[in-house]
């Protein structure tokens, strides 16, 4: 029998390349498709196919079609600036493989993602009335995130040619550690500087921070696109969550011991430390957002469960395969570190127009 095929967008991505290594895992064909040409290497290493393009040019359809005329699923992993233009172009290819795949008999389940961070935030740990987000919660969304929930929901809307689910991942880690390799250079660098604790400023202690590893959260993904029946999973939104969440002081504590402060984390309010520095605001951006959230949904439907230890208990392990990952010069920590101060002046300001 021939392999499943799967084309996924955004395919060099921290989420796209930990979801094509999940499929490639899975026995699937995995056709990983990227713009950038320099990233090519990190597909083809992980045994994806390479299909250099973007949707805003459909020239290169024809010698993917070439290669297999039919996807049992599609995967979006991009995190495109421009939300609409990029939907409607990925929309317009996503409708162009499905009518290929429909008439050699396979109806496509595209699996759309967008974030948790689509629910806005929860209270803190140990708050009266505490309860998780869940599917069915409304949405609060930050105002720079408002594009990426609003367009993910409209995929649910085509359902002529194929299947669809959105899918709504916490943070993730692990690797590379996408934004939580900034937890570890916070650390790092008030290790470096002599001081003898850890300090955040304006930080709640007991603030939620529900993330989960990379390569669970891959899992989730196929564990969806695999499920023998279809109609439990499309026209849905799956949260993708840990089995258990870390909070500040938890993750602040382990920290103080992995990298040896000789004093207990300290929680200081602004009025104490006028002047924050970048590292400072990205933290606050991280460990400001409470959220908890439910995925029992995923777990019922599919049977998904989440293996790795939890961030705050093996921290060690994942600080020195970050730290790795940055001695071999992985490409993800260059692209977060670019959007550093994007985040920093966009996102913390969207946060708390919206709080
Ligand atoms: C996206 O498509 C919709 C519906 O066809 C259209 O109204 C909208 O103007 C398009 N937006 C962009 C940015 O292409
Ligand atoms: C833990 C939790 O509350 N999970 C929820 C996830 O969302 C579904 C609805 O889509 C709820 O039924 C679950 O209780």
């Amino acid at each position: 029998m021939a392999p499943k095929s799967v084309l996924v967008l955004g395919a060099n991505g921290y989420i796209g390349v930990a979801v094509c290594r999940a499929f490639v895992a899975a026995g699937w064909q995995v056709y990983g498709m990227l713009r950038r040409a320099e990233s090519v290497p990190t597909l083809v290493s992980q045994e994806v196919i390479p299909i250099l393009g973007s949707p805003s040019n459909l020239d290169f359809v024809d010698g993917l079609l070439k290669r297999t005329a039919t996807f049992e699923a599609i995967v979006d992993c991009s995190n495109p600036t421009e939300y609409e233009k990029y939907f409607n172009e990925s929309l317009a290819l996503i409708r162009l493989l499905s009518e290929k795949s429909n008439a050699n008999g396979v109806r496509p389940l595209v699996l759309w993602t967008s974030g948790c961070k689509d629910y806005g935030t929860t209270d803190v740990d140990g708050a009266i009335g505490l309860s998780p987000h869940t599917e069915s919660s409304p949405l609060n969304t930050p105002s720079i995130l408002i594009p990426r929930a609003q367009f993910s929901l409209k995929i649910l809307e085509h359902t002529d040619l194929f299947d669809a689910a959105v899918l709504r991942p916490t943070n993730v880690f692990g690797y590379s550690s996408s934004m939580y390799g900034i937890i570890f250079d916070f650390a790092a660098s008030a290790a470096a500087d002599g001081a003898q604790s850890l300090a955040l400023v304006d930080v709640n202690p007991k603030t939620i921070i529900h993330a989960m590893h990379i390569d669970d959260c891959a899992n989730a993904y196929v564990a969806l696109a695999e499920h023998p029946d279809r109609d439990s999973v499309s026209g849905q939104c799956f949260n993708i969550s840990g089995r258990e969440y870390d909070t500040v002081e938890g993750v602040m504590n382990a920290l103080t011991k992995e990298y040896n402060f000789p004093n207990p984390p300290r929680f200081v309010s602004g009025s104490e430390a006028p002047d924050l520095g970048p590292k400072d605001k990205m933290m606050q951006l991280l460990f400001g957002f409470s959220q908890w959230v439910g995925s029992d949904k995923l777990r019922k439907v599919t049977g998904f469960e989440d293996k790795r230890i939890i961030f705050s208990q093996n921290l060690g392990v994942y600080r020195r395969s970050y730290e790795a990952a940055v001695q071999s010069g992985d490409e993800d920590i260059a692209r977060i570190q670019g959007r550093q101060n994007y985040f920093v002046t966009a996102v913390i300001d969207g946060f708390k127009n919206n709080k």
